[in-house]
């Protein structure tokens, strides 16, 4: 396999046209077929994976149930999640949609499943595809799902709406959309739209993409409007980010330009058979170059409901998850969001044992005497701080 400067794709998009697929390389590409899958080599958390196959070879097998006690069992009738996961490994689709449903819903859970996915992930390609309202997401990544399916690989799809719970129409829109897919096994397709308490949305895509990660796929596309901070997050979760824009788009230009350039792996100018494509994506273009020194996304035109410059996306998304992987920047980026993950939960059980007793009544008396002239905020926060009793076991679930 040939290496690769950082940030180029085999066969860029040029200017002129849609780079139409050009069948044998961009398949060989596109079976991705020397993916890191080891956990160990990620640097991730359960390192020492059981799941060591090669991409297309996940399979229940790799999993066994029942090898660890963490969890294993939940009061009622409630089945654990460790049995869940390995259900959602054979196969059982419901299983898997129920560990997803705790993940979006019921927070006080995810310890559980968290400890039951341990191990067991790190292994999936997780590609992230952000950009305006309309630009063309969920029609780019059916196509993705297509182009995936062809090369044998199993896929999983979280589309993420942030702006509210109710938004039935666009993810109806988008299950239409999908229903090509209904039927086969290799694709799972899931919505998340309501905010966790730990951490928010981010925080339960996250541990949503864990749980398709360890359940066998093998990529997982994460659908998300980019219209804020949060769903930049959102869309910084997956190791391969594409920012999508529309031909012309000169208000999304400078959107990529506010926020979302930091983030963006590959951007994708889509509707690409509309007129102004080749302006857009040169425009970008050089935008990316005026990057020094940081990593400069590629441009890459497609039109998804068209099906033309997909293999192209294919391709680069490959290309830049070999680089990353060559270059170790694979590692900083998991080691980095997991870091983040760590603190962001940190933060939030700190927030909520310092709102509860006995803490929240230290807290008031330390507030009177900073009043009374007794102490300043500052010492007053580190004896608050040192005064900390270790956490309480947690209620049984
Ligand atoms: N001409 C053209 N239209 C496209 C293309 N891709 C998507 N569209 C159309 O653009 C509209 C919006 O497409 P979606 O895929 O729903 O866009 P989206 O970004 O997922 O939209 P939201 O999820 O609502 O933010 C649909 O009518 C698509 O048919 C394309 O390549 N060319
Ligand atoms: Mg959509």
């Amino acid at each position: 396999m040939r290496r690769r400067r950082p940030g180029r794709c085999p066969d860029p998009a040029r200017p002129g046209g849609v780079t139409a697929g050009s069948a044998a390389g961009a398949d060989r590409e596109r079976g991705l077929p020397d993916r890191d899958r080891d956990p160990a080599a990620a640097g991730l958390p359960g390192a020492g994976s059981a799941r060591t196959g090669s991409a297309g070879t996940r399979s229940a097998g790799t999993r066994s149930a029942g090898t660890r006690s963490v969890g294993a069992e939940s009061a009622g009738a409630e089945p654990s999640a460790e049995a869940e996961l390995a259900a959602a490994v054979g196969g059982d689709r419901r299983a898997l949609a129920r560990l997803l449903s705790a993940v979006e819903n019921t927070p006080r859970r995810w310890p559980e499943i968290g400890a039951a996915l341990v191990g067991h992930v790190g292994g999936a390609q997780t590609v992230g595809l952000t950009g305006a309202p309309g630009v063309g997401k969920s029609t780019t990544v059916t196509a993705l799902v297509r182009a995936y399916r062809r090369a044998g690989r199993r896929v999983g799809v979280l589309a993420v709406d942030p702006s509210s719970p109710y938004s039935g129409g666009a993810l109806l829109g988008d299950r239409v959309r999908m229903s090509e897919h209904a039927g086969d096994p290799g694709v799972f397709i899931r919505s998340l739209a309501s905010r966790g308490r730990l951490g928010g949305l981010a925080a339960a895509t996250a541990q949503a993409l864990r749980v398709l990660d360890a359940a066998g796929f093998d990529v997982i596309l994460v659908e998300t409007v980019g219209v804020g901070q949060a769903e930049i997050d959102i869309a910084a979760l997956a190791d391969t980010t594409c920012v999508l824009l529309a031909p012309d788009a000169g208000d999304d230009v400078q959107a990529v330009k506010a926020g979302l350039l930091e983030v963006a792996d590959v951007l994708v100018v889509n509707k690409a058979d509309r007129p102004g494509a080749a302006r857009t994506a040169a425009d970008l273009t050089a935008m990316t170059r005026m990057r020094v020194g940081a990593r400069q996304p590629v441009v890459v035109r497609v039109a998804a409901t068209l099906g033309e410059g997909v293999d192209e996306l294919v391709t680069c998304i490959a290309a830049h998850r070999r680089d990353l992987a060559a270059t170790g920047e694979l590692d900083r980026r998991r080691l980095a969001r997991a870091a983040d993950e760590i603190r962001g939960l940190a933060l939030t059980a700190l927030r909520d044992r310092l709102a509860a007793p006995p803490h929240d009544e230290r807290l008031a008396e330390l507030a009177h005497h900073v009043l009374a002239g007794a102490a300043d905020p500052w010492s007053a926060a580190e004896r608050l701080l040192a005064d900390l009793t270790p956490a309480q076991p947690a209620p049984s679930r």
